[in-house]
């Protein structure tokens, strides 16, 4: 029998109703179970606790202005666990004049997503578009110290918040040319992409570096290649890039193709982790989304997905419909596609490996106790769940060993001490088993429960 602790609010019941718990509760937890062996199917329910469980994040673009909306901070807080903000982190509203920056829209969203568990992705430092007048007007020398300071302005501002930077956006023409895009930073110098990755570097070395474009899907297109060899030269010559985004806006024009899952693993293949960076599909044919989130799954290197928008009518391109919701916040047949995709996922190119075989750690408990169990493992990853017994409203403490890292949670709201080494998380009213995927580092002792206690 579970002890009751101090605190428990759960209603009391008659012996009918306690059977029908007991036997909800067998259910659950085996369905738990066969959720964390790898390679079957798992049991998430919304988006990013799915792609949790697979070692993923599933994020959405942000618009502060959004955030009092209840209908869409609902879908938000529920289903994703990474945002972008959506033209908060762009230069014209990061720096509107030269040297005075401005961080309150991007604060909003940033605080918001941290708070609830969510990671961040940085858009964008050094892009041709979305300039403010000063910089557009620049050129030469003037204007390469000003985007360099700009970069590592804004990077050391968000220092340890951001879990990945795009740091250059879209620098390659459209077309069949692989040339460069023509723009007054891409006349300060051919090195001006570098220069901006080693600046963000040295602002935020715990940041992941990424290179953000679209078109780049299609493995044979001219603009594919052309980002595919800049990638590989960076590579060769220690010039710090972490990923690649692509930002798959796939429309009648520039649809997916089948080869996207080629694109992403041999970007993958140069030693960069890749990640899908704006998705939408014009009129969210269920098919698709499907096929995109199976690509990144299939890809050891993908670390997530993030859709640009929640609901249709919050789309830059509202009239495509191209988002998972509709404008009034209800699931289409494209959420669903993606949520069993997420579930059914294994990542067959980077087979899981046999978890550890101690036995479950049972922590002295004060008023709840909290059992911690492996589950999958990846290369350089794996995942933690803890099931909590004693109370709804609980607090358990868990320790990674440095240099592990927690990358990402599900079901539950954690805060860091300042080492950020020991995760205190707390319950959100997503039931009594929360999650977490540790980033090895090079470390695979297992995560440690310190604590459980009633809040
Ligand atoms: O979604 C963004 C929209 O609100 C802005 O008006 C637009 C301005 O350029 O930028 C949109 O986001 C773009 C992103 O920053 C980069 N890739 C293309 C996106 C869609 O235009």
């Amino acid at each position: 029998m579970t002890e009751r602790c101090q605190g428990d609010t759960r209603p009391r019941t008659g012996p009918r109703a306690r059977t029908a718990i007991v036997l909800a509760a067998a259910a659950l937890l085996a369905a738990t179970s066969a959720a964390f062996l790898p390679g079957t199917a798992s049991a998430g329910t919304t988006l990013g606790a799915s792609a949790a469980e697979k070692g993923r994040y599933f994020g959405t673009a942000v618009a502060a202005s959004r955030l009092s909306d209840g209908n869409y901070t609902t879908i938000l807080n529920r289903e994703f666990n990474s945002v972008t903000p959506e033209n908060e982190m762009k230069i014209d509203a990061t720096e509107p004049q030269q040297g005075r920056f401005s961080y309150g829209a991007a604060e909003q969203i940033v605080n918001h997503a941290r708070s609830r568990g969510m990671s961040v992705r940085g858009h964008t430092l050094a892009w041709h578009s979305q300039q403010p007048p000063w910089m557009e007007s620049m050129s030469g020398s003037a204007l390469r110290s000003a985007m360099l300071n700009h970069v590592t302005q804004v990077a050391t501002h968000f220092r340890g918040q951001v879990v990945a930077w795009d740091v250059v956006n879209e620098a390659f023409e459209d077309g069949t040319s692989g040339a460069r895009r023509n723009s007054n930073l891409q006349r300060t110098g051919n090195d001006w992409i570098e220069a901006a990755f080693r600046a963000a570097r040295t602002a935020d070395p715990g940041a992941k570096l990424c290179y953000n474009d679209y078109n780049t899907d299609n493995w044979t297109h001219a603009k594919t290649q052309a980002v595919y060899n800049m990638v590989r030269d960076f590579k060769s010559r220690g010039v710090p890039i972490d990923c690649v985004g692509f930002q798959s806006h796939f429309n009648n024009d520039s649809p997916y193709v089948s080869n996207y899952r080629t694109t992403l693993s041999s970007f993958a293949a140069l030693g960069v982790d890749v990640q899908v960076t704006e998705l939408d599909i014009q009129g969210a044919p269920a098919a698709t989304y499907r096929s995109v989130v199976e690509d990144c799954l299939a890809v050891a290197r993908c670390n997530g997905v993030t859709v640009w928008g929640i609901r249709d009518s919050d789309s830059w391109r509202a009239s495509q419909t191209p988002l998972l919701f509709n404008s009034s916040g209800q699931k289409k047949a494209a959420y669903d596609a993606v949520l069993a995709a997420l579930n059914n996922g294994t990542t067959p190119t980077d087979p899981p490996t046999t978890p550890p075989t101690t036995p479950p750690t049972t922590p002295p408990s004060g008023s709840c106790t909290a059992t911690l169990q492996d589950s999958t493992r990846w290369g350089d990853r794996f995942n933690s769940q803890v099931t909590v017994s004693g109370a709804t409203n609980w607090t358990v403490v868990v320790a990674v060993t440095p240099p592990q890292k927690v990358s990402n949670t599900w079901n539950g709201t954690p805060t860091w001490d300042s080492s950020g080494n020991v995760m205190t998380m707390r319950s959100n009213g997503s039931g009594n088993v929360f999650g977490f995927t540790t980033m090895a580092n090079g470390t695979w002792t297992r995560p440690v429960v310190r604590s459980c206690t009633v809040s």
